[in-house]
Formats: structure tokens, sequence, C-alpha cells
């Protein structure tokens, strides 16, 4: 499989534009005018807890064995293990210094309704902190992100709203347009707001970033981070860029994202990615670009295997985008030809418990071609060497974009439970439950268009796997679900 993985010039801080200038220059008088805010919330003991806002952060930093070894990287590698964070990521600590810092400032006080936008782990950071605490809190959050992460939210308490994943940031149906809209209508509420809140950067400048320096003896040559919001990297670069002048901080953006620097590094033809929490349509104000030496873009094909090696290979139960930012960074040692002696820190933002049905699933990572079909040869699989045919499976054909409600009723109530359509290439599929709800919504009658009840939620098919390929997995969802 190609690499998808490319290098942006060095210096990349040199091409930040005057906005984000103005982003750098926000940051630091953030900071400054926050040095009375207490530096952590957490004393480092191992003593009873007061709550479990206590256990946030002194998270493991564990250096890598195998991974690096293989890829042939000389230089040592460390990951920073934030998803043994108790709410399973680096944005617990975000979550709770948002929610004291805001109380400590008389802004909220429990009772009041907390909103947040977010790709799941800051609101579970936050729902932690308003269970604690006391807050009704609600999250506004695309379709993409994991079932998983919206399953630990309400069991935090969180109300919930899904919000598009194709809305662009400033569209009316943006999970941001959406909190702000809540906002006006819920009395006595309050959006945080990680984009902007300057207890972002500094959960990191005061926190994570000094137990770094700590863990390593104040030794250190790269940090590699992948942003979404940017809080982590910028914190983290702002206290490292005193401390350790000589340090290089890489920033890690996928394929499809705007983040990194020179801007043509962004071209792509990808238009959307799997990997949750990194890069975004627009550049978050806390991100400050201007303490960034150099970018790393890299593809989903890369990264999701690559968190796959760390949890098989070193026990590492990571997320996907620490699989995105670990590949990126021994590309990176790789062609540097970073050598014995140079230290290099990889943030590991989440955990695995976020994407069990996702990129843990074989079948996921197939159906969405970052494995190959014949890795259902590997021993260890349990359909290892049993052929599509004794399975049992039927073809489906997939039908056109003029489906009408009639033939899509009767191929559906044949036992096909997935019915793929298809205009040129692939746009998505039918079934029994979205057709009824269409007929149902609509008053649709059966010489209807049955488009509508199309669901586009669909694999991305390589070019490289045959429509063959694509039928057969539309059978396997027919048969497990
Ligand atoms: O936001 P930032 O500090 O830049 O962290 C990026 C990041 C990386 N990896 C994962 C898995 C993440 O969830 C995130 C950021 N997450 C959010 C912005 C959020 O709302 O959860």
């Amino acid at each position: 499989m190609k690499s998808t993985i490319r290098i942006g010039e060095p210096d990349a801080f040199k091409h930040a534009t005057n906005e984000d200038n103005e982003n750098g220059k926000l940051i630091e008088s953030a900071i400054m005018a926050k040095k009375d805010a207490p530096e952590t919330y957490t004393p480092n003991s191992f003593k009873i807890k007061d709550s479990i806002l206590d256990a946030v952060g002194y998270t493991p930093l564990v250096r890598l064995n195998k991974v690096p070894q293989a890829e042939g990287v000389k230089c040592e590698f460390l990951v920073k293990c934030e998803f043994t964070n108790p709410g399973g990521s680096i944005k617990d600590r975000i979550g709770r210094r948002m929610v004291l810092d805001a109380e400590k400032s008389g802004r909220i006080k429990p009772g009041d309704t907390i909103i947040e936008a977010t790709s799941g782990n800051t609101g579970i950071g936050m729902a932690l902190a308003a269970a604690v605490r006391g807050y009704r809190m609600i999250i506004t959050i695309p379709e993409k992100m994991s079932n998983e992460k919206i399953a630990t939210l309400k069991a935090l308490g969180a109300e919930i709203v899904r919000t598009p994943t194709e809305a662009a940031f400033d569209s009316p149906e943006s999970h941001i347009s959406v909190a702000k809209r809540l906002n006006k209508q819920i009395p006595n509420s309050h959006i945080l707001d990680q984009y902007t809140n300057p207890s972002n950067p500094l959960a990191h400048y005061y926190e994570t970033a000094e137990e770094l320096l700590e863990q390593c003896d104040g030794k250190i040559d790269y940090i590699f981070s992948a942003p979404g919001t940017g809080g982590t990297i910028s914190g983290i670069a702002r206290k490292i860029k005193e401390k350790c002048p000589n340090c290089k901080i890489i920033g890690v953006d996928p394929l499809g994202s705007i983040l990194a620097l020179p801007s043509e590094i962004n071209e792509t033809d990808v238009t959307g990615y799997k990997v949750e929490g990194t890069g975004y349509d627009f550049i978050p104000q806390v991100l400050d670009r201007t303490v960034i030496d150099q970018w790393v873009k890299v593809g989903d094909e890369d990264s999701l295997p690559m968190a796959r090696r760390l949890i098989r290979e070193e026990g590492i139960l990571c997320g996907g985008s620490s699989g995105q930012v670990v590949a990126a960074a021994l590309h990176y040692a790789r062609e540097m030809k970073l050598g014995e002696g140079v230290r290099c820190v990889v943030i590991l933002a989440d955990s695995i418990r976020n994407y069990i049905t996702k990129f843990l699933s074989d079948d996921w990572m197939i159906r969405n071609g970052f494995m190959e079909l014949d890795k259902l040869s590997d021993p260890n699989n349990a359909l290892s060497g049993v052929s599509w045919e004794k399975l049992g499976l039927k073809e489906v054909k997939p039908v056109g974009k003029d489906v009408t409600v009639a033939e899509a009723k009767e191929l559906l109530s044949k036992g096909i439970k997935h019915l793929p359509v298809v205009d040129k290439k692939i746009i998505g599929y039918i079934t029994n439950q979205s057709l009824v709800k269409q007929i149902i919504n609509r008053k649709m009658t059966g010489d209807q268009s049955a488009i509508s009840a199309v669901i586009k939620e669909v694999p991305i098919v390589k070019h490289r796997i045959s429509s063959i390929f694509l039928i057969i997995f539309f059978l396997i969802g027919t048969k497990r679900s």
C-alpha cells in the first residue's frame, strides 16, 4: 500500500498569516493574564482523591520497543498515554479546567446548563466534571463520531444533539452553530467553548508540558501532536519553547483538513477521513500555528493500521488519532534520519474504548479499505480458510438512484437488509427502516423515488477493491445485523 504521509517544509510557523500571529498573541496574553489561575487542580499524590477529577493527569510516558525498531527507526520513541485519564482521553484535562476556571471566576454556578460542541472527548471530560460538580450538560456532536462516545456521554447524564458531519463549521447545521442556538434558547446556559477558551491551552501549558519535562528530565528533542482545537499542541509548545528552546514541535494533520502550513500541503482529493478528533475546516482560535515548527500530513490508510499495531505489538490501548500521530512521527524520523540519542515524544490522545465497533473491528477495517480481504486467511481470524461460497452468501445487485419506493420495498422484502444504491459509484444504501421512515414522514407512494431513504454513511471503497468485494460486504452486513 502506498504511504499517504507527506512532510511539509521546516519552520512552518514562518508561513503563519497575520490572523494566526494574532492567535499566538492572544494565547500568550491569555496565559499572562491567567498567571493567577491555579497551575494545577490535581495534587500529584497516591493518596485518597477527593473526587475523580483529582485523578485527571499524571499520565505515564512509555517507551515503544517494537514498532519503531521494526520500521528501521533508530531514535528513542516515548508515548504519553493520555488514554489512562479517567474519561479515557487528554480532553479530561480541559474538561476539568474549563469548568473549574469558569466556576472560580463566577461565570457558572452548580445547577446551570453547560453546552459544548465537541467531537466527543471534550464532551466526556466536561460531562465528568458536570456530573461531579452538579451541572446539566448538553453536547452537540457530528454524526461521524462513534456510538461508543455517545454511550459514555449518555451514561454520564449528558443530553446529546447529533449534527450532520458534512456541515461546514459556519453553517447553521454545524455542531458549533447548533450549540450557539441552544445557548440563546436555554436560560442560565453557557458555552465554555474549547475553540476559544484560554483554559484549554493553559491545561497543557501548566500540566501536560510540565509532566513531560519532569518525566524526561528536561531532555526532549521532538514533540509530535495532532491538533483538533489545537489546545494541546499550543499549550505544550508554549511551555516547551520557554524551557527547552531547541525542541522541535511537529503538528500532524489528517489529509482533508486545512490546519497544516504551508497551506499548499493541505491540497488533496480526500474530502473526509475516519480518524476522530483531529483536523478541521477552519483555524480554531486556540491553535497557535506560530509555535509549530513543521507539519506532517497523513491519511487514514496509514493512521488506523498503525493504531492496530500499537495495540497488538506494544499493548498500547490507544485510539485512531494516536495511530495517526505515531505513523507520521515514525515516517518523519525515518525521512529525517533521526539517530540514536534523539528523543521523540508522541502525544496519544485517546483510548481504544471509543472505537470498539470501528477500527477495532476487522470487518470495519476491511469494509473501509484499511485491511486487505486476504487478512481473513490470517490463522487467528475466526473465518480463516472459509470461502465466501461456504458462508452461503447470495449476491445483492445494486439499484440505480431512480429506484422507486415500490421496487426498493419489493427487494427488501426478499431478505436483503442493505440495498446498495449506485450513481456511477456507490452513494449509499436503503434499509427497511430508512424506507419505512420516509414513507411515514413524507407520506410517499410506491411510484415515487426512494432516493430520500438512502443512508449515505457508506464505506469508502478503494479502487483496488472490486465491486464484488463491495457486494460481499453488504452481504456480511445482511447476515450479521
Ligand atoms: O483539541 P486538541 O487539544 O488539539 O486535541 C486534538 C485531539 C486529538 N485526538 C483526539 C482523539 C481528540 O478527541 C482530539 C480533540 N478532541 C476534541 C476537539 C473534542 O471535542 O473531543
